[in-house]
């Protein structure tokens, strides 16, 4: 079979996948085509494309100023910043969403925000990913990589068909409903299609659940040792995201304000500093695992985070460095996030890359790697290039991002090239801004560019596909599905 045939195999699932026979059969014949064409390009291929390793280690709401290389002057991340010493640091890198749910979809399908299975954290859903959903996880695995998960999954609550492991994940570990996922001291945590049991431990605080997801992080990377296969981590941390205020009365639970006692700041500010540092510390642990089982150049390592720093982290820190606007804005406070990749021999050590790179270009750039192809209607480009230090062939049109569909404003935002467009509620005017050298987003030159506006303002209305889950307009005032009670 030519690879020719293997895409045609490949659009013929899909297409099958529209019409009415059953999804779960389709979807197979997708995964087999996926896995097949792993095994043809392999054959065709040089030795030095055995499909690396990969893990991503993902921060849960940490700003683009937090890590000390994009700027921070207070807290410190070494372990961070070495990376970054050793790899490829992007300034130009965006989520999938302003907030959780979304940007984790976009992460997963290739597909942006006004594509993906969850637009916002609100409603709430038992399940955002469907069967016919197709997620990285699923095309890694065809393609013969181990595929395991920690932390924060947001897409699918457990019994549903969204779980992790339904969606391509051979192992996960941590919480599946993200409100759980506010609970550092849990009485639980998500274990495969199980449990473990932690009772007792919202009184007790034995046990810190960031602690147990590096644990089994670890372990997920020490067994590459006893594996031929290659491996696909996913380390969805729920670092520095705020707790629930039954376990802090500041909302950052954290077991110690170590290593920053005794600076002269207020306690959550110690806090929030102090829960940065567990996180640098197990992106430390990590790499030291990768190079301790002898993995480092098969191994692409990316760190980053899943939206913008929260307008409640103590200001001294300057969560988002020099970007307007926190968490759930579509400014660039938002959604620009650090973005760091690491692969000694390949990714080229110490450099900064200011090309226009975002989430959906993840699972691409992973099949890419893997050695299979993408799905034909996903949105992302693979940015395998980029990483291996040159240039994507062709600038892409423009990335796309709304959020409160659900909610009493309903936003929009695009970047294409310099240019930035936002438009705040449903028949605004759109604001211009030309991140050249208005990064922060102060001086809106709509009027002097009508025709880009008039471009922006097409893109707005053509982007998104509309949604039944999120119909614009409709305030949702449903609650979270989760309850701390039922659990306890
Ligand atoms: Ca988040």
């Amino acid at each position: 079979m030519f690879h020719a045939d293997l895409i045609a195999l490949v659009r013929a699932a899909r297409s099958l996948r529209r019409s009415l026979l059953p999804l779960k059969a389709t979807q197979a014949i997708f995964l087999i085509a996926a896995g097949l064409s792993r095994i043809l390009l392999t054959q065709g291929q040089a030795a030095d494309s055995t499909p690396p390793n990969i893990i991503f280690i993902m921060a849960d709401d940490m700003g683009y100023g937090i890590p000390g290389c994009y700027g921070q002057q207070l807290i410190r991340t070494p372990n961070i910043d070495r990376l970054a010493a050793e790899g490829l640091r992007f300034t130009q890198a965006y989520a999938g969403g302003p907030v959780c749910a979304p940007s984790r979809a976009v992460l997963m399908t290739g597909l942006h925000n006004g594509h993906a299975a969850a637009r916002d954290n609100v409603p709430h859903f038992p399940t955002y990913l469907q069967e016919q959903d197709t997620t990285v996880a699923e095309i890694l695995k065809a393609a013969g990589y181990r595929t395991g998960g920690v932390g924060k999954w947001s897409l699918g609550d457990a019994g549903t068909v969204g779980r992790a492991t339904n969606q391509g994940f051979d192992t996960w570990f941590g919480y599946l409903n993200q409100d759980h996922a506010h609970h550092y001291y849990t009485e639980y945590l998500d274990d495969d299609e199980g449990r473990l049991d932690l009772h007792g431990n919202g009184k007790s605080r034995q046990h810190y659940s960031h602690d147990l997801l590096t644990e089994r992080a670890l372990s997920f990377v020490r067994a590459a040792e006893e594996n031929t296969s290659p491996f696909f981590l996913y380390a969805a941390y729920t670092l520095p995201h705020f707790s629930s205020r039954d376990e802090d009365k500041d909302g950052l639970a954290v077991p110690s304000t170590a290593p920053y006692n005794d600076v002269d700041w207020d306690e959550p500010a110690r806090k929030y500093a102090a829960m940065i540092h567990l996180l640098d510390r197990d992106v430390g642990r990590i790499v030291e695992q990768v190079d301790a089982s002898g993995l480092t150049n098969n191994t692409l390592i990316i760190f980053t985070s899943d939206n913008g720093g929260h307008a409640s982290a103590a200001e001294r820190f300057a969560v988002n460095g020099p970007l307007r606007g926190f968490k759930s804005s579509l400014n660039e406070g938002g959604i620009r996030v650090p973005f760091i990749a690491r692969w000694p021999g390949i990714v080229p050590a110490n450099q900064v890359s200011e090309e226009i790179i975002a989430f959906q270009d993840m699972l691409p750039t992973f099949a890419e790697l893997a050695g299979t192809s993408s799905p034909e209607d996903i949105d992302g480009v693979s940015i395998v290039k980029l990483l291996k230090g040159g240039k994507l062939d062709e600038p892409r049109e423009f990335l796309y991002w709304d959020y409160g569909h659900c909610r009493p404003r309903y936003d929009q935002a695009v970047r294409s090239g310099n240019w930035k467009g936002i438009r705040f509620g449903v028949g605004s005017d759109i604001q211009l801004y030309d991140l050249t050298n208005d990064l922060n987003e102060s001086h809106d030159v709509a009027a002097k560019h009508p025709d880009v506006v008039q471009r922006i303002a097409r893109i707005m209305k053509t982007a998104p596909r509309p949604s039944d889950r999120y119909p614009i307009g409709q305030v949702y005032k449903g609650k979270p599905l989760w309850k701390p009670d039922a659990a306890r």
